[in-house]
């Protein structure tokens, strides 16, 4: 946009004084950040405003991206970039005397989602504005985000995320004359009408009121703004009178009061279900009664409306557009089904059979009498169409109810038009064993997606020291066009530039080592290598191997105190869902270690372990650039994705990974040299589960160091963590360690060994951090987000 530095600060002066009565140098941090915050809403209001109608009046289709997270993190620092102002306020700020930064830290982060799927979602609402593309976000407000962590004695203790505090979020815009009517529970009946169909009768249904909150998605330097819609529920007025008691009224308020927790199991609760529906039903009324005033049919919908499930959450969409097209405008089956099918896609972010969701029928019948109708007619309708054609065993497995239980990815594939995985692998996996019956039914219908990141955000504003130095060597234009951060390859043998790669990243680490100080009490050496593992805390993801080998050291060094080795600090952060006791324990271990550890003065500093708590978007803004070695160590064929595999790269650190998710992409992209890979691949763990040949006990009862680092759990050797020590042991002893890390734990020690070799080599290291930084333009989400406008959605961009 056009501004210049002195309108800039009228303007930015002129809010402060209006919003607050207050001058700029008596205001708080706060007030700046809100005033600038409103500032910006007022810059963009016109084509927020404008964008909308201009779809609807040039009947241009649309991609409705459905999520039940979204997870943006701090947003102002991104939204100035994207109107191109970003530079500019942080200079009229030096003039007017305030620190930018205390700005950017007065900002909440918004946290409506648990790890990589609600990240995901949030940089596709970025990437969509960026490539002018028509796509729009329907989500829910919850009123408080992930839980807080706090770290008391070793343990996680979880608090609340009051992000809304009392005047709400200052992006969004509250739009009650837009609000709709969403109806839950009751009873339905079906009654013939004068044209031989039939109509439903609701009986006592519980009414809610869906109101709309919308925030501005503004395109990188393009002048396109689009929407992301969340709703918030409330009592409507008619139905006052109902709720007299703070319980009644709670109950209602609860639909959207918080997010699920847990990121890698489904409850099976009813107030998720409820929010499911909640956000399905209104996001589609809206988007059918927007539809409507084109003036055009309602059976051709899916020439302007594409609508995408983002994981199985939003898959009631599919019954919810069928009852509305039916129920509502009075489409008949076929045509409702006919643009249905055309108007959903859907995304699959897991293999993990306990992630899949399902519904138990009699609950799910309870709240959604008149969904359960619909589902079960899908359904019938769908054995009807594959039977003969298929044999039975793959009809039984793909339907939608079996067994009372309603299974939601089922539902999303045969009532949408395209299914996709987030990494070659992924989508491979899903072709060939989870989802492979349905491939031999639907095989149009798979296709991959590999995930992207927000470029802009993990390098020009998370990583200011390493653009500067992109911007001396290539010049400022990667900074719109990602692909030609190669030609920083250039350089590769230029030991100048190598060099002063390296020193951006020991700044950078001496920032990270400034708030570890300041917030843990520990000293760390930047000359030491940072090795880093951040992440939600899975069993899968195996944080519980990092430690293991952190063990190994710390019995390598106790053994022999003049070992040659790089100083190494490992750094962790990651949140166990609240009731996952093995995630818990391995949370308390590694706190408990790093006392160990740290309090060891006979360890010289070698070695350093440091949990930081409450790991979210603004804390990897720090950590990733700070880091050196981005471990990447899911069992083989467990992660669909990662995504800040990707964020790593592109901050210069060289990836420690097994073959899974989008680390065999990354290890295309970077080549043999630039990356250390380890352990087993998909087929070797695949063969074990199929021989059952798996023996842990034997690997813990033949190796010695195995054997050494196990019992260290239960030796006593850890303090104060008797019981998780036990547990740990159980789970890689005696129940067979579900995750092979002890298969895998020679191949990744000697990983570390090489690790630590190289990085002696500065110039080799510096190479290949140079070579992953060039290399990490293939993982835009832009590029992503391309794909699916044009593969999935058939909507324009630029
Ligand atoms: C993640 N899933 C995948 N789920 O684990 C990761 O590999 C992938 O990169 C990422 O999606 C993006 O595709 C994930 O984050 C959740 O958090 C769900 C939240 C809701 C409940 C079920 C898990």
């Amino acid at each position: 946009m056009e501004l210049t530095k002195e309108q800039f600060i009228r303007d930015f002066k002129d809010q402060l004084h209006r919003d607050f009565i207050v001058k700029i140098n008596e205001s708080t941090d706060e007030e700046r950040f809100l005033a600038l915050a409103h500032l910006i809403k007022k810059y963009i209001s016109t084509p927020w405003l404008e964008r909308r109608h201009d779809l609807v009046e040039e009947d241009v289709k649309t991609a409705y991206y459905f999520s039940i997270e979204f997870l943006p993190g701090r947003m102002l620092e991104t939204n100035l970039l994207n109107l191109g102002i970003l530079d500019l306020v942080e200079d009229a700020f030096k003039d007017v005397d305030v620190d930018f930064s205390d700005v950017v830290n007065a900002e909440k982060d918004m946290a409506l989602g648990n790890g990589g799927l609600g990240r995901l979602a949030a940089a596709f609402m970025d990437s969509l504005a960026t490539i002018g593309a028509p796509g729009f976000g329907n989500g829910i407000r919850y009123k408080y985000g992930l839980f807080k962590q706090k770290i008391v004695d070793g343990y996680q203790i979880e608090l609340p995320d009051a992000w809304l505090g009392t005047d709400g979020n200052v992006w969004e815009t509250k739009k009650p004359h837009s609000a709709v009517e969403v109806k839950i529970y009751g009873k339905v009946y079906l009654y013939p009408n004068k044209e031989g169909n039939f109509e439903p009768f609701y009986e006592d249904p519980t009414i809610l009121r869906a109101v709309p909150y919308d925030i501005a998605q503004i395109g990188f330097q393009n002048g396109v703004v689009n929407n992301l819609r969340l709703w918030d529920v409330e009592i409507p007025e008619s139905e006052e009178d109902k709720y007299r008691t703070i319980e009644d009224r709670r109950k209602i308020e609860d639909i959207t009061n918080i997010l699920y927790p847990d990121d890698s199991s489904y409850e099976g609760k009813s107030l998720r279900l409820i929010q499911e529906y909640f956000m399905v039903s209104a996001g589609l009324q809206t988007i059918i009664k927007n539809y409507l005033k084109t003036g055009k049919d309602l059976k051709d919908i899916h020439e302007l409306v594409a609508v995408h499930i983002n994981d199985t959450h939003p898959a009631l969409a599919v019954p919810e557009f069928m009852r509305i097209l039916m129920d509502d405008y009075g489409v008949v089956w076929e045509d409702a089904w006919n643009s249905t099918v055309k108007v959903m896609s859907y995304t699959n972010h897991t293999i993990l059979a306990e992630a899949l969701e399902k519904w138990d029928c009699n609950l799910f019948k309870e709240i959604l009498p008149r969904i359960y109708q619909i589902v079960n007619e899908i359904d019938s309708r769908y054995v009807e169409e594959v039977s003969g054609k298929f044999p039975g065993k793959i009809i039984e497995n793909t339907r939608i109810i079996r067994n009372e239980k309603i299974h939601m990815a089922n539902l999303s594939i045969i009532g949408g038009h395209s299914v996709n995985g987030v990494a070659k692998l992924h989508t491979d996996l899903l072709i060939s064993d989870v989802l492979n019956d349905f491939y031999q039914i639907y095989p149009e219908k798979f296709n991959n997606k590999t995930n992207g990141i927000i470029v802009r955000r993990w390098s020009q504003i998370s990583n200011p020291l390493m653009s500067d130095e992109i911007d001396k060597l290539i010049g400022k234009e990667w900074r719109s066009d990602i692909h030609q951060l190669k030609n920083l390859e250039k350089f590769i043998t230029d030991e100048k530039v190598l060099n002063e790669f390296y020193e951006v990243k020991k700044e950078n680490k001496k920032k990270l080592a400034a708030y570890v100080k300041e917030t843990q009490g520990i000293e760390l050496n930047p000359d030491a290598i940072f090795d880093v593992q951040v992440k939600r805390l899975h069993a899968y993801k195996r944080q519980l191997l990092n430690l293991l080998h952190i063990i190994k050291l710390y019995w390598d060094i106790k053994d022999n105190p003049d070992i040659d080795m790089v100083p190494r600090v490992f750094i962790f952060g990651a949140k166990a869902a609240p009731g996952y006791r093995f995630a818990k324990s391995v949370i308390k271990l590694i706190n408990e270690v790093a006392n160990l550890v740290n309090n060891d003065e006979s360890l010289q500093d070698k070695l350093k372990v440091v949990f930081l708590p409450n790991y979210n978007v603004t804390l990897a803004e720090l950590i990733i650039p700070a880091s050196d070695v981005s471990e990447q160590i899911s069992t083989a064929g467990k992660e669909a994705s990662g995504t800040s595999n990707m964020k790593f790269m592109m901050n210069g650190a060289i990836t420690l990974a097994t073959l899974d998710g989008a680390n065999i992409e990354i290890k295309d992209a970077v080549g043999d040299d630039n990356i250390v890979i380890f352990g087993m691949n998909t087929d070797e763990v695949y063969d074990h589960y199929e021989k059952h040949d798996y023996n842990a006990r034997k690997l813990y009862e033949e190796n010695p160091t195995i054997n050494r680092v196990v019992n260290t759990f239960i030796d006593g050797t850890i303090l104060n963590s008797q019981s998780e020590g036990q547990e740990i042991y159980d789970a890689l002893i005696r129940h067979n360690d579900e995750y092979f890390l002890l298969e895998d734990f020679e191949s990744y020690v000697n990983a570390q060994k090489y690790i630590n070799d190289i990085y002696r080599d500065k110039i080799r290291w510096s190479q290949m951090a140079l070579n992953n930084i060039a290399n990490s333009g293939r993982f835009s989400a832009d590029d992503t987000i391309r794909l699916y406008a044009e593969e999935i959605w058939n909507i324009k961009h630029n």
